[in-house]
Order: structure tokens, then sequence, then C-alpha cells
């Protein structure tokens, strides 16, 4: 993927969609694909995983990704805002239920994959756990991921217990699906969410998401800490794909 620098993107107009750029973060690859869901053109701005950033900073007052910017209108960093604007902007089958439990169902799944202490924020605990046995203390003062994503060594096992019983109910979920969605019985943005968020236990192959080594050998370190999940939950992943997403990812 092509990236402005911020200075070439900030006062564009359209959509400016900020990402990180090189890796499958699963915050940056699911707004992205939302916003091709609902065929909403943007400007794929770079945030690079890791620094300061600083001229992100200074223009949206963030420093990771993702970041949507439409025209000067207050930047957008949640999952559920940002998905409420590819609806305003966009067009297309919408990806919130109608339905009000399923909704209410929708919106608490999503955060418990990519919300603070969610299963992906768990997951990069445990990323960070094995970061910290690479770095002495100022390798990990230089990396502001350290402190931004809560990493002490004394929760990693809480984490673990977190994610896996994150992983447990999905799983539950899934079995009681009708037609293989995670809520109601079509599409919705927890399906494309999960499709995204399951990279962080299971990379999909290089063919479609041609990953660094390194960066590779990163996102399996979860899967070997975690207790062995049910298969189901790459399953509904793959049919995402298959039915509603777009291959090879772009990064
Ligand atoms: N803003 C998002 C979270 C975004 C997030 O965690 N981004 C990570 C994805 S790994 C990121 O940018 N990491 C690279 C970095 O922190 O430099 C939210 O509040 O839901």
């Amino acid at each position: 993927m092509d990236y402005l620098s911020v200075e070439e993107a900030r006062d564009l107009s359209g959509l400016k969609l900020v990402l990180t750029g090189g890796v499958p973060g699963p915050w940056s690859e699911a707004a992205k694909a939302l916003f091709n869901h609902h065929q909403v053109p943007f400007h794929p701005v770079l945030q690079v995983g890791g620094q300061s950033n600083d001229a992100l900073v200074a223009w949206t007052s963030h420093r990771n990704a993702p970041v949507a910017v439409w025209n000067d209108e207050a930047p957008r960093v949640r999952s559920m805002e940002i998905l409420e604007l590819a609806e305003r902007l966009g067009s297309g089958q919408s990806l919130i239920p109608e339905d009000r439990e399923t909704r209410i169902r929708m919106v608490g799944l999503i955060n418990e994959m990519a919300g603070e202490q969610g299963f992906a924020w768990h997951c990069r605990v445990i990323l960070l756990d094995a970061w910290a046995s690479q770095n002495d203390q100022a390798g990990q003062d230089a990396n502001p991921m350290f402190k931004e994503y809560g990493y002490d060594a004394k929760t990693v096992e809480q984490s673990i217990s977190t994610a896996d019983s994150f992983l447990e109910g999905l799983a539950s979920d899934l079995h009681q699906s009708s037609e293989g969605y995670l809520v109601g019985e079509q599409f919705s943005a927890a399906d494309l969410y999960w499709a995204y968020f399951s990279n962080l236990l299971n990379p999909m192959p290089h063919d479609v998401n041609p990953m660094p080594d390194r960066l590779r050998q990163s996102y399996e370190l979860p899967a070997k800490r975690l207790q062995p999940y049910d298969p189901i939950v790459v399953e509904h992943r793959d049919r995402m794909f298959k039915r509603h997403l777009i291959l090879p990812l772009s990064f």
C-alpha cells in the first residue's frame, strides 16, 4: 500500500485514514475493511508502529493507528466511531444489525476483541512480554507501546487467562450460530472485526498475508501461550474472507 505522510495528507479533503504501515495490525486492517465494504475511498496515511509519530500527534492528538479524519472533522479512533463514519459516508449493506438485542451483542463483542483490555489488548501484552525478554530497560523505554499498552510482567498470566476465556466464549457463540455468523443471521461488523483480529491467534498464510518472517513469528507467539483453541474460530475467519472480504491483505 502506498502511504502519504501526515504532512502530505492533513490538508487534503475527503477521508484520511491513518494506518500502521507494513504490518497487518488488526485495528488498522479492520478500519480499512469497513471503508472498503462501504466503498468509501480514502487517503492512506502512514503511522509507524512503536515510534513517537510526532507529526501525527501534532495533527490528531493521537500517536497510534487507526485514525480516521473526514475533511476537517474531529479525528475518530475507536471502533464504533469509525464504523459509524463508514456507515454514514458509504453505501452497501449495513454492518449494524437492525434488531436491538443483536446490535447490543455486536457492539459488546467488538469491544471484547478490540477495546482496551479486550482479546487483542491481552495478546499484545503476551507479545510485549516476549519483546521485553529481548530488550533491556532502555530498549523498552524507547518503545512507547510498553507503557501505553500497560505492559507489566506481573499481569501476563491474567492476560493469558482473559484471552483464553474470550476464545471459549467466541467458540460457544459460533457453535450456536445457525448461519455461521457471530451475531444474528447475516454478516455484521463483529464478523469483520474477528476476521482481522483472528490474525493475532492464527496469522493467515503468506500468499494472502505477506508478513515479514520476524513479524509472523511475533504474531504466532500468543497462541503458543494460550490453551488449545476450538478450530471453529479460525474456520469462521476463513469463511468470512471467502464470502465477504478482500484478499490478499495489503498493508
Ligand atoms: N485506537 C484504537 C486502538 C488502536 C491500537 O491499539 N493500535 C495499535 C495496533 S497494534 C497500534 O497502533 N500499534 C502501533 C503503535 O502503538 O505504535 C482503539 O481505541 O480502539
